[in-house]
Order: C-alpha cells, then structure tokens, then sequence
C-alpha cells in the first residue's frame, strides 16, 4: 500500500531549505578561515588540563576559496537528548553536503541516540531514505537518547565500530550534556591517535544552548511558535467564556526562554520567569502571592479570569527548594541501592532523617504527590525530571489556598476556577518553520564542511540569524571555549555552560516593561499557527527573542 500523505507534507518535502550564502554560490569550494586561539568562558587552567587536545583551537568561518577536500569519507550521525522541530533537516543538510564534497561520500545513521554508537546499531543513509524526511518533524529517522557517552571503554567501543565501518567523522546532534559528551569523545579519539573527526550540532526546544557564536539552538522557534499559538487559543477561550484561570506550564528543563519567548508572543495575563525568581531569592510562598494579588486585582474589576504561563523548571529556581533538590540528589545518589528497596512511605521517612532542617522545613510544605515527584529517578545526567514534576497543579493548589484565606477575612470576593495544561511534547516533534527547516539544514550542511576541512572538537555554527538566510555565515565553534566547571553529581565537571535567561538584557527587559499592563487590560495576542507559504513579514520572522538580542 502506498503511504498517504497530507497535502501539506506533500507541499513542504518539496521545500527547499535555503544556506548561508557561502555555500549558494561556492557549493564545495570553500575554506576554512582561522580566528585567533581561543578560551574557555571560565576555568581555563583546568579545562585546558583536562582537554590539552582541544583546548584553543581558533574559532572558523567559510569562506570561497579551492578546497582539497574530495578524499572519501564516510561519516556517522546521531541524536541525541530531547526531540527538537528540524534535526530530520539536519541530517538531510549533512548528507546533501557530504554528497557534494564527493559523491561516493556516505553517511550511517546509529539508531536510538549514543548508544546506538556504542552498540553498533545503524542504517546506511541513501537518496530515497533522506528524502522522506526532509522539512519533517520529530527524530523518528534514526529516534534518539539519552545515554550518557562518557566512559573510556563506551569511547573504546565507539573506536571498534567505526573502524570496522570505515567511519572517519561522527556528527553528534544534541544540547550542552550531549556536546559535552562530544567534546570529550572528541578529545579522547585525538589522544588516541584514532583519526575520526567530532563535530557537534546545537539542539533543543529549550533555547538555552546559546552564546555569543551559537545565537540560538535549533527547535526554539518551531516550538515556540506552536507554544504559542495554542496560548493564544487558551486566551482566546479564556477571554470569551471569562471564568477560568488558566495555569499553562511550558517545557524547558531549565532556563525560562520558552516561557519569556511565549510571553512576548501572546502577552498573558501573568507569565513567571525562573532566573528573575532566583535572583530575587523569592520564596515559594513570595511568588504565590504575587499570582493570588494578580487574581485579586482583576476579580475587583469584574474579570475573574486570566492565563498564567509557568516555566516548567521553575521549582529548581527557588532557592529553598533548590537547596532541597540538591540535598536530595547528593543523597540519592550516594545512597541509590538501598533507597531502591524501599516503599514510598519508607523513602519520605529516610529522606526526612536525612535532610538538613532548613530543607526539612520546605519539603514538609510540599503536597505529596510532588513530594513524591522530587524522589522520582534522575535523567542519566543526573537532573530532576522536572516535565514530570506538576508544579502548575503545586500553584494552583497554593495560589486557591491563599485566596480563600484572603476571602475569609473578606480580603478577596471573586471566584477562583482554574484549569491546567502542560505545553511540551506538543511542540517538541512539529515539522519545522522555515526558520528551522533552513537553519537545520544549514547546520547539517557546515558540519560536512567542518568535516571536508578535517576539524574536529568543534559545533557547527551559523550566524546572523536575523538577516534573510543567505546571509548567514557559516563556521565552527571550539567546543571546549563553552565550557567551565559544575556540580554534578556531587563533583566539579567540566561542561558547557547553559544559557539561562539574563535579567539585564532586552528581552527580559521588555517583557517587564509590559508586565503590569498584561495584569490590569487584555492585551492578549493571538499569534495563530506557523505559516509556511506566504508573504515573508507572516512566515519568516525568527523568535522575537533572537531580534531583541541581535
Ligand atoms: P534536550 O535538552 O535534550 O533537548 O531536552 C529538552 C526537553 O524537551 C526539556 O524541555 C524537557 O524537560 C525534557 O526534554 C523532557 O525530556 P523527556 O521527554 O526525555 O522526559
């Protein structure tokens, strides 16, 4: 039976993703251009100790110019982490590039993330199985993972199963855990002598594998465009039924672009920002309040309805419950076996004994459906699992307690009904806006650059975001100058730093230019779905975020 397919699919496999002007008019004669050495944004002494192979190397740019490249090579990919709108792009912009290098080129796929590198899992790319995926959403070509690739003998592993394919360069697709763990396979195959390249890929809905050179990772505009058109449907019911409250948690593991993003999308009635609460060292019970005086204000004036988004790693933002989290990682990582054997009732217990006061005090207030979330498994790289965490339910909870409180004493006479929604997997798998579909493709097609000039340890880079497509630039990003040392696990590691949120900058600074406007009128904004064919001014406009920033 042939495959039915939408008439929009049908439209969008024809769409053809546009580069970075280099590779338009030069294709494969392009060369590398060398900045100066480079650092690491903190820690030098120590990452250059613990990278002497990477460290330093020169930030890249292409440029035209007659390339040597056209020796064959045969390149792996993986996908690695979270699903993000436009890595099938990716791919098929590493696999157009690769060809063009040198038409016997080839390119495997390993299947279901790093541990398909470690357990010699793969397919062979050709023409017809690339082509079903172009412009698609989701990861589904080759799927993903979250094993973590950071032992000697997974690295041995890796060095046997590209040797006995013929691979020379492995293209890791993935966020700041992966690429960290790229850097080091990175640095491990040149100690080892081994020949085969590491190029990195940015990734993640979340938007917070960002720098200076990286300007945004690929997946933040899909999802934040899908994100927001489904706000702007709440709000839309929300401003004509006029009785609900609507608690809107957004993905995002850490850092609160989705949320901010969102905000300057679609201007809700309230929207919390993560960094904001921890530089303000505000209290579980500081935010509630400002939510419940938010419901106070609009009920007086008749409106006992509104839209509050909630980023969802806001919990670890508050620093009691920060100071709570960490304790319970340390402890549940030094006592992993025993707190296995245990019921639920007996893990509260040994929790409690174990925990210092202060953060005694904060988990004792905890409802214990999120009690129990808290104690819930670690990721593989150690952190909560916060989508799992149902901290828009912990608001509600305690934002309808305070107000019933309010009214008893006669301080509040509206009528708090509420629901709740969690945005994320909705967004994380859409096909890709033109935005992604071109920003992928184009890094896929300078991580076949990166590999024709023979570099490894770097991620691919495209720049000048906000300029029409053709003219980005394309280059390459030292991996080690993104790192410094963390916590992890209870030990000093070194990985690339997360962007979260800076207060001091104009995106922030706009959204809380407008904030208290958004409490007293409706000045909800409807933004609608994304638009692939169109005038440019409706489909083609980046993240409002990357335009403040840039
Ligand atoms: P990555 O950082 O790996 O891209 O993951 C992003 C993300 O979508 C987060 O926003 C979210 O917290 C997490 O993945 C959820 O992952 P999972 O579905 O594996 O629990």
């Amino acid at each position: 039976m042939t495959k039915q397919i939408s008439p929009l699919q049908k439209a969008r496999a024809a769409y053809k993703p546009k580069l970075p002007k280099v590779f338009m008019q030069y294709g494969s004669n392009v060369v590398p251009t060398l900045g100066a050495p480079t650092e690491s944004i903190a820690d030098q002494k120590e990452i250059n100790a613990l990278f002497p192979n990477t460290y330093g190397l020169p930030v890249i740019t292409f440029e035209k110019g007659a390339s040597d490249a056209g020796a064959l090579v045969k390149a792996g990919v993986i996908l690695s982490g979270g699903q993000a709108p436009g890595g099938h792009n990716v791919i098929a912009g590493l696999y157009d590039g690769l060809k063009k290098l040198n038409a016997s080129n080839e390119l495997y796929g390993f299947k279901g993330g790093p541990s398909g590198l470690t357990d010699n899992s793969y397919v062979l790319f050709d023409d017809a199985f690339i082509d079903e995926y172009r412009n698609t959403g989701g990861f589904d070509i080759i799927g993903s993972g979250r094993t973590k690739l950071e032992k000697e003998d997974q690295f041995d592993k890796v060095i046997a199963n590209c040797k006995a394919l013929g691979i020379t360069a492995l293209v890791v697709i993935g966020g700041d855990d992966s690429n960290t763990n790229a850097c080091m396979l990175a640095e491990y195959l040149l100690k080892k002598n081994t020949g085969i390249q590491v190029i990195g890929c940015p990734k993640t809905i979340d938007g917070d594998l960002k720098n200076e050179w990286i300007e945004t990772s690929f997946g933040f505009d899909t999802a934040t465009k899908v994100y927001s058109e489904i706000i702007g449907n709440i709000q839309r019911d929300a401003n004509s039924a006029k009785k609900y409250w609507h608690f809107i948690k957004l993905m995002g593991r850490s850092a609160s672009h989705i949320g901010l993003e969102c905000a300057l999308k679609t201007q809700p009635t309230y929207a919390i920002i993560s960094e904001e609460v921890a530089e303000k060292k505000m209290t579980l019970r500081q935010i509630v309040t400002d939510i419940a005086k938010a419901v106070k204000t609009r009920a007086e004036a008749g409106k006992d309805f509104g839209v509050v988004l909630v980023p969802e790693g806001l919990i670890e933002f508050v620093p009691e419950v920060k100071k709570l989290i960490d304790e319970l990682n340390d402890l549940l990582a030094e006592n992993a076996a025993h707190f296995d054997t245990l019921s639920d009732d007996d893990k509260l217990q040994f929790v409690s004994s174990k925990l210092t006061s202060e953060s005694n005090q904060a988990f004792s207030i905890l409802p214990f459906s999120i009690k129990q979330q808290l104690l819930m498994d670690r990721d593989p790289h150690g952190n909560v699992q916060v989508s799992r965490i149902e901290t828009e339910k912990l608001l509600i909870d305690l934002v309808g307690d305070l107000l019933s409180e309010w009214k008893s004493k006669g301080e509040y006479k509206g009528k708090f009904s509420f629901q709740n929604h969690f945005l994320g997997y909705e967004g994380r798998c859409a096909a890709p806006s033109n935005f992604d579909a071109d920003y992928c493709y184009s890094l896929g097609y300078t991580a076949s650059a990166l590999i024709g000039a023979g570099k490894s340890g770097y991620l691919s880079s495209v720049r000048f975001l906000t300029k029409p497509a053709d003219q980005w630039v394309a280059g390459g990003v030292p991996l080690t100058m993104m790192m410094n040392l963390e916590r992890r696990h209870g030990k000093d590691k070194p990985v690339i730093k997360k962007a979260l949120v800076e207060l001091d900058k104009k995106p922030f600074l706009t959204f809380v230019a407008n904030r208290e406007k958004w409490i007293a009128e409706d000045a909800f904004q409807y933004p609608g779905p994304i638009q692939y064919f169109g005038p440019t001014e409706v489909c083609d406009q980046p993240t409002i975020t990357i335009q403040l920033e840039h």
